[in-house]
């Protein structure tokens, strides 16, 4: 029986920006891009939808986060369309916090969560999913036999021979929130192709997610098998550098053929301004704007953009002088960003009297006046080195923007607890 999909993953529902002024607008980001794969999937007649992990950004959302997710998988549901999901690494929660927001979403049947359950001796069970109560591990859909996997964790390869043993049926698909590490090798939660490769041998699609930038495992003999749409948009810094979409797959025959529809995520740009030789701020600051404008250039669409801008170069004016303050002036006359992250590399040349000239970095001066505040409280002496590394870390998350007050305040409470020996 032929049928048709859309796999998508790593939606990340929640991210924002929780300082400044964009914070709703690039929520909403997030929720409309869902909505956009939503609106393709009744507009394609799908027979489901796959979410293979990071439905949301955080296993803890907020309510307002959790509303809005209804409302924008409502479509689908009155449809009839089913939208299948497991958890990834970050709508993971941990068991002692009773029920996660994705259980309630399957208990609601707005998605069907797909969780196996495991043996004494670590086998895996895939109970047939029970609608009723939201839960189970495997279900089928026309002829097919959807199982789902979510994240489990550094070792998944190491399981492969079992989740393979658990599956009896042929026709069948695997929902995994998993990353290859040939193709995803920052981070954690990956294994190795050779580790994937006899998911193939059980499974005709394995739809992964994790690995934000979109790629294909092939076995060996190159058949290709683990589809990765990466994240449909760009959620970090550096998901500029690839295509953004998910997979429309028609399956016939017994055969998956698997087209990328690209989607329309915000403008992200990494700006790199070069400032070399500049003699004094003044004249920095005109370079930055003039840099700055023939950057942009040629990707301007109205909307808002997010700005990663690094400065470089060894000038001869103190690099404090282009204060983060006078550096945004500029980018809200020149783009107007939703959200810019701002590093400044700029290092101070500096005439000694043998006339060698010496350089000293931004971070440098930081450091050394940190070092100087930390270590005239009598209290702190001998703890300056890990106050100073705790400081430009909260200074670092405070201008990336995501956490919020009270997540601050817990970093410094479980500093002070980890010096009592707590
Ligand atoms: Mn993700």
């Amino acid at each position: 029986m032929p049928l048709r999909f859309i796999h998508t993953a790593d939606i990340h529902l929640g991210k924002t920006y929780r300082h400044g002024s964009g914070e709703a607008e690039r929520s909403e980001d997030f929720f409309l891009c869902l909505a956009g794969i939503v609106k393709d999937a009744l507009a394609e007649n799908v027979d489901f939808v796959l979410i293979a992990g990071d439905l949301f950004h955080t296993g803890q959302i907020l309510p307002r986060t959790f509303a809005r997710t209804i409302e924008i998988l409502q479509p689908l549901k009155d449809a009839c369309i089913p939208c299948i999901a497991v958890e990834g690494n970050h709508d993971w929660i941990h068991r002692r916090d009773s029920i996660s927001w994705m259980e309630a979403l399957s208990q609601m049947g707005y998605i069907r969560l797909l969780r196996p359950s495991r043996t004494a001796d670590g086998g895996y069970v895939f109970e047939p999913f029970d609608e009723e109560q939201g839960r189970g591990g495997h279900l089928v859909i026309k002829d097919l036999n959807i199982y789902g996997l979510g994240y489990i964790g550094a070792q998944a390869g190491h399981h492969v021979p079992r989740i393979c043993e658990a599956v009896t049926t042929d026709n069948n698909l695997l929902l995994f929130h998993v990353g290859i590490w040939t193709f995803s090798p920052v981070e954690i939660g990956n294994m190795q192709p050779e580790e994937a490769h006899p998911l193939a041998d059980r499974f005709g699609y394995v739809a992964l997610g994790h690995g934000h930038k979109p790629y294909l495992v092939e076995t060996p003999d190159g058949r290709t098998y683990g589809f990765n749409p990466g994240s449909p948009e760009r959620v970090n810094f550096g998901e500029q550098k690839y295509a953004k979409g998910y997979y429309l797959v028609d399956l016939e025959d017994g055969r998956f053929r698997h087209v990328f529809r690209a989607t329309d995520p915000r403008p992200m740009h990494a700006v790199v301004i070069d400032l070399d030789e500049a003699s004094d701020a003044e004249t920095a600051l005109e370079g930055f704007r003039r840099q700055m404008a023939s950057a942009l250039d040629a990707e301007q669409d109205g909307r808002r953009p997010l700005i990663d801008l690094k400065l470089v170069g060894r000038v001869a004016f103190h690099p404090f002088e282009l204060g983060r303050e006078r550096l945004r002036t500029v980018l809200e006359e020149e783009c107007r960003p939703l959200h810019a992250e701002i590093r400044n590399h700029l290092s101070l040349v500096t005439r000694g009297s043998d006339g060698e000239s010496a350089k000293k970095s931004l971070a440098d001066i930081e450091k050394e006046v940190l070092h100087e505040l930390v270590g005239a409280n009598s209290r702190y002496k001998d703890r300056q080195d890990e106050l100073v590394a705790l400081s430009l870390a909260m200074r670092d998350l405070v201008l990336k923007g995501e956490v919020s007050d009270e997540e601050l305040l817990g970093i410094l409470a479980q500093k002070d607890d980890a010096s009592a020996g707590g």
